[in-house]
């Protein structure tokens, strides 16, 4: 693994890699944070989680109700006491953005990777990096869920393989289109659960509401297939069941034929719709 350093701040990531241990853990030094970036985090969740309430899913806001961070920048150690009691995750302080490997070791040990700085006062509607608020207000609400902490942990052990099988890519997006900007049904209605979707004031009414923008009912192989954009809301979106079908449909897969099958083809583009398909918004979106 080759080891962000200086490297990294060149390229732009903040967080400071040097004094990280090798896993890229580091104290998270809830002291530290000012009475200004607490302040900063208050209004963050307050605009989020009325939002939340109309558009995100119910397993979301019943995670970000045991969570119980509504006043300040959460010690982790304090998360770390309410997941223990239900799916024994663990959250563990990094300096940002990590390497795959390390990303994977973590997961699959049950342990989440939450990025420790806060953005800045400029940054309070759209940053590229992951910060505390998208890490802990985005992800960790559903790591009460048990099916997606198990889907996690899963993702952690194929990850490594899905490494030395040179197909990264196709993995990664079935994190992407569901973990980052998964959509659910849930009682008739369309919900967001994603955590770059439900941590994002614009992109959580957008992926939920807009008239337009494609989504499609979830496939796995569908979504492996589908390339995806980090710079603006998704060109399209892939709609679960129920989070419970994520872990059903992830243990059916045999990914080391699958990789060996699409490893080399081109992605489908996110906007586009393959023939015999049909998007939901087109179909009328129950209401
Ligand atoms: N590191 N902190 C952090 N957060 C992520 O979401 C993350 C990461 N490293 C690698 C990674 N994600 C992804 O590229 C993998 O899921 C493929
Ligand atoms: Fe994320």
């Amino acid at each position: 693994m080759e080891r962000p350093g200086s490297a990294h701040s060149e390229s732009g990531l903040r967080g400071d890699y040097a004094r990280a241990a090798a896993d890229y853990t580091v104290p998270q030094r809830w002291n530290e944070y000012t009475a200004e970036q607490n302040a900063r985090w208050r209004r963050l969740y307050g605009r989020q989680a009325e939002l939340a309430g109309q558009f995100a899913s119910q397993r979301f806001l019943s995670g970000l109700a045991r969570l119980d961070c509504a006043e300040a920048i959460p010690r982790f150690a304090d998360a770390d006491r309410a997941l223990g009691d239900t799916t024994g995750w663990q959250l563990v302080a990094v300096p940002g953005f990590i390497p795959d490997d390390a990303f994977f070791a973590h997961l699959a040990a049950r342990r989440f990777p939450v990025t420790r700085w806060l953005r800045e006062e400029s940054e309070l509607d759209y940053l590229a990096e992951p910060d505390v608020f998208h890490d802990v207000f985005g992800h960790v609400p559903m790591l009460f869920d048990p099916a997606i902490a198990d889907f996690l942990e899963a993702y952690g052990h194929a990850g490594e393989r899905a490494v030395q099988a040179g197909a990264l890519d196709l993995l990664a997006r079935l994190y992407w289109y569901t973990i980052e900007f998964g959509l659910v049904f849930e009682e008739g209605h369309l919900k967001a659960f994603g955590a770059g979707i439900v941590s994002s004031a614009g992109e959580l009414v957008f992926a939920v509401t807009d008239k337009t923008v494609p989504r499609l009912p979830f496939n796995p192989l569908r979504v492996m297939r589908t390339d995806y954009r980090i710079d603006a809301f998704q060109d399209c979106y892939f709609v679960l069941e129920s989070v419970d079908q994520l872990m059903r449909e992830l243990l059916q897969l045999d990914l080391g034929p699958l990789y060996e099958r699409w490893r080399s083809v081109p992605p489908v583009s996110p906007g586009t719709l393959l023939p015999g398909e049909t998007s939901w918004h087109a179909v009328g979106q129950p209401s």
